[in-house]
């Protein structure tokens, strides 16, 4: 593979490289060079390249520092960063220097990136835009800082047995992580439970359990520049009081119990999005960042400022979703307990300084908390979310004599569902601005879950429809594709992704539309030599490779891409001879733990690959893959190689996505509905470069308040009836025939939540479509430079600098 360019003249020699990797090996691994294994050679070569960071970091915290300039905190309970090895080579532009000394030691770069663990601290979109994020900010920089989690178990590994997904857990500090700096001094109590206490006029919070939390740093590098930022990450600690009692009395047993009860706080990450589950450990979780974080925020702020008082001019906390909204009254809470802030103070400063991003509009996944179960763990906090309920609902009552029901309707508290703490409501009505990921989803944001509050905030609403960083997505991910395109635009388009415009007057060139079809190809073969080595699975490279991959829900509908698989299996089946478009039907993803529905989906996938690629008949004509364990580093190694991108969500449901940008920014054309940023994509690449099916987010409305019958469409389609018939009747798991007949029935009998049924003849039309362009590879290859060059828009420079401009009020730090 080519070395991703390198932008900088290199400072380091490759001997010194050397040097040093033997060095760390020896000196801080501890290793004789003649016996050390590729995770020790790996990690040396980690520590090594990170000494090289250090110094920008520093420099770039003093700038940060001494400048005084306003800061933004970025909260969330997720972030994807994905491998850090080779992000870190390119951004020191010291890939081609490491690689040499690697050489020259008898090692291989390439199979030491492989190697690295990649650290899976999130479950899907919303992490991984974390990532994208902090990559920008630090390119741009920004003057930012990740805070988050550190959970000893990320994301589960997935295995597949049998066509079943099996988890196992995810260790992924097992060879160490030398990217971190653990803080032994940075460490917070972290309290809960207890009771709250009125001495006069001073609340006191008592009797609380008490955890300690231990930062640990991690640099984020800008790209070009020396700009580097920190994402801090937490673990829990039991604090050392804590066992002392029982030790005492000789329960030497329930000593330690205790202390695995603290650290189970940070143990392990939810493998849940899109359902809210509202366990007390998730609450804990979710309290703990918080409480770890402001502390540290102010903390930092007042050994700069020695004062509080200018607290809103300079610092921003945002909150990446709901989950970390107890921030909300944590900063009251200290503001007003430790740091002498009356109520209207506080509360002025928490209104200034929250932001919040809204992630999803489904009912099922919005955040909301057992007023019990939060006055059991945070009584203090409880109370003071009442308190900022009252005073919004009073405000209210004055503006809104008459207008019953909007109390209620806007209350924090939602009364009719057993009392609970709505944590979306409490973030619009701290933050001063609430933001969606997409034109669509913002609009519709304001029109259904937050119309009441639009009215009543009317300026408090927006847009920042979301971004990919171009460094991990283009420059690491597609060497080939990004060597054509310096031969053609220059280099820069890695800071300036605008630039790909200037691809425009070249798009009918028939040397560039070559190139791009020579990229793809290689990209191509790089996967299906990996699905050989690892999968056991032969497949075509010229064959058309059309690509799902995301979490397994039903509102995405892997089930109808399934259906069209199925239809497509029949007619080739019905005449094999006819001259077919060769495709292989690549899926992954993951599937929550505790969700019937998306496992029975994977299963069902599978089930259906094994009866295709096992059909003599079909032969290269069509081959269905689910790649297991779906990850960032399996992501830059598909995406590259996608030919269709499957975005098929029903419209309305999707945020935003993000993979749909990687996809066509690779040049991959999409097939998808007017859902999230599909809708945008199709502006910027012309809707003749798209393909676009099915009904609207407004169509799909209408078609549920008439009353939508999906059995309509079974009776009225004979290839639908065939594909579920088979399904439900066993065709695809012989061993136990009824093995779906409940999948079909959740689409003819229960309704079809997600209108399947409604979307298929349009969406299995439009994969004709699809297939007549692939005959042409000229004119796909012309569609897939259009994409290409109009996707500049969807970087997450171009996001972050939107966020810093009308949200955050940031301004670059100058080094
Ligand atoms: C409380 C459980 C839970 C956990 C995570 C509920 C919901 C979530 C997230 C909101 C799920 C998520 O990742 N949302 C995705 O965010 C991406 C980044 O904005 C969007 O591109 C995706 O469309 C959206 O599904």
């Amino acid at each position: 593979m080519n070395a991703p360019f390198s932008y900088a003249s290199p400072t380091v020699s490759v001997e010194a490289l050397k040097n040093s990797i033997a060095y760390k090996l020896m000196f801080t691994l501890g290793k004789d060079p003649a016996i050390a294994n590729r995770h020790e050679w790996l990690n040396a070569t980690l520590f090594a390249v990170r000494d090289r960071m250090v110094e920008r970091w520093l420099r770039s915290s003093r700038a940060q520092l001494s400048q005084e300039v306003r800061q933004v905190y970025y909260l969330s309970m997720e972030f994807l960063i994905g491998r850090t090895l080779s992000n870190a080579l390119l951004s020191l532009g010291i890939y081609d220097e490491v690689k040499s000394a690697l050489d020259e030691m008898g090692l291989d770069l390439e199979a030491l990136i492989d190697e690295e663990n990649d650290p899976g601290l999130g479950n899907g979109g919303l992490g991984r835009l974390a990532a994208c994020f902090l990559d920008s900010l630090a390119t741009l920089q920004l003057p930012g800082r990740g805070y988050g989690i550190r959970y000893e178990y990320g994301m589960f590994r997935q295995n597949i047995i049998d066509g079943r997904q099996k988890e196992s857990p995810d260790y992924w500090l097992e060879y160490g992580n030398p990217w971190e700096f653990e803080r032994y001094n940075t460490r917070y109590k972290v309290r809960f439970g207890g009771r709250v206490q009125l001495e006069g006029k001073k609340t006191r919070w008592v009797e609380t359990e008490e955890i300690i939390a231990v930062a640990h740093d991690q640099i984020i590098p800008g790209y070009d520049t020396d700009a580097a930022n920190t994402l801090r990450l937490w673990r829990a600690q039991a604090s050392s009081e804590i066992n002392l009692g029982k030790f005492n009395q000789g329960d030497y047993f329930a000593a330690v119990e205790d202390k695995n009860h603290s650290e189970n706080v940070s143990r392990v990450l939810y493998p849940d999005d899109s359902t809210y589950s509202g366990r007390e450990l998730r609450l804990r979780q979710e309290y703990f960042l918080v409480s770890a974080t402001v502390q540290d925020i102010l903390h930092r702020h007042f050994s700069l400022h020695k004062t509080y008082a200018n607290l809103a001019d300079k610092i921003a906390i945002h909150l990446n979703d709901t989950h970390p909204v107890l921030s909300i009254p944590e900063l009251i809470r200290l503001l007003i307990d430790e740091h002498k802030f009356n109520w209207n103070d506080a509360f002025e400063v928490a209104c200034q300084v929250f932001s919040y991003t809204n992630h999803t509009l489904m009912s099922e996944a919005l955040e909301t908390w057992p007023v019990d179960m939060l006055g059991k763990i945070l009584p203090r906090h409880l109370q003071i979310i009442f308190e900022i309920n009252d005073y919004f609902l009073k405000t209210l009552q004055e503006q809104y004599p008459n207008d019953i029901g909007l109390l209620s309707r806007a209350s924090i508290i939602d009364e009719s569902n057993g009392r609970r703490v709505r944590m979306a409501w409490l973030a619009v009505v701290v933050s001063h601005k609430v933001n969606g990921v997409s034109e669509l989803h913002a609009s519709l944001m304001v029109q259904s879950l937050f119309a009441d509050f639009a009215r009543i905030f009317p300026t408090r609403f927006c847009n920042v429809t979301n971004g990919v960083t171009p460094r991990r997505w283009l420059a690491l991910a597609n060497p080939p594709l990004s060597d054509v395109l310096d031969n053609n635009i220059g280099h820069t388009w890695r800071t300036d992704l605008s630039q790909l415009d200037e691809l425009k007057p070249r798009l009918d060139y028939p040397a560039l539309n070559e190139a791009v079809r020579e990229a793809k190809l290689e990209n191509k073969r790089r996967l299906a030599g990996w699905l050989a080595a690892h999968m056991n699975m032969v497949v075509n490279p010229n064959a058309l490779f059309d690509v799902q991959i995301k979490r397994i829900h039903e509102y995405k509908r892997q089930l109808m891409n399934v259906l069209h698989v199925i239809t497509r299996y029949n007619r080739i089946k019905a005449d094999p001879d006819a001259d077919w478009v060769p495709r292989v039907v690549i899926f992954a993803g993951k599937a929550a733990s505790a969700y019937y529905m998306a496992r029975h989906i994977i299963h069902f996938i599978n089930d259906v690959s094994r009866v295709i690629n096992n059909d003599p008949v079909i032969n290269d004509r069509l081959k269905v893959v689910f790649i297991p364990d779906y990850s960032v580093s399996l992501a830059q190694l598909i995406i590259p190689a996608a030919d269709l991108s499957e975005q098929i969500s029903l419209a309305g449901t999707e945020a935003s996505g993000t993979s749909n940008m990687k996809f066509a920014l690779n040049g991959a054309l999409t097939i998808g509905t007017l859902d999230g940023a599909n809708v945008e994509i199709r502006e910027h690449v012309g809707k003749e470069n798209i393909f676009i099916f099915g009904n609207t987010a407004k169509e799909v409305e209408q078609l549920r308040a008439r009353g939508y019958s999906p059995r309509e469409y079974y009776d009225s389609d004979e290839e639908l009836r065939q594909a579920l018939t088979q399904a439900g009747t066993g065709v695809f798991s012989p061993d136990e025939p009824e093995r779906y007949r409940d999948l079909v029935d959740s689409l003819l009998n229960f309704g079809d939540r997600y209108q399947v049924l409604a979307d298929y003849r349009s969406y299995v039309d439009c994969q004709d479509k699809v297939d007549a362009l692939y005959r042409q590879p000229e004119l796909w290859a012309s569609s897939a430079m259009h994409n290409i060059a109009n996707m500049g828009y969807f970087s997450s420079d171009r996001t972050i600098q939107e966020y810093a401009k009308q949200i955050w009020h940031i301004d670059p730090v100058r080094l």
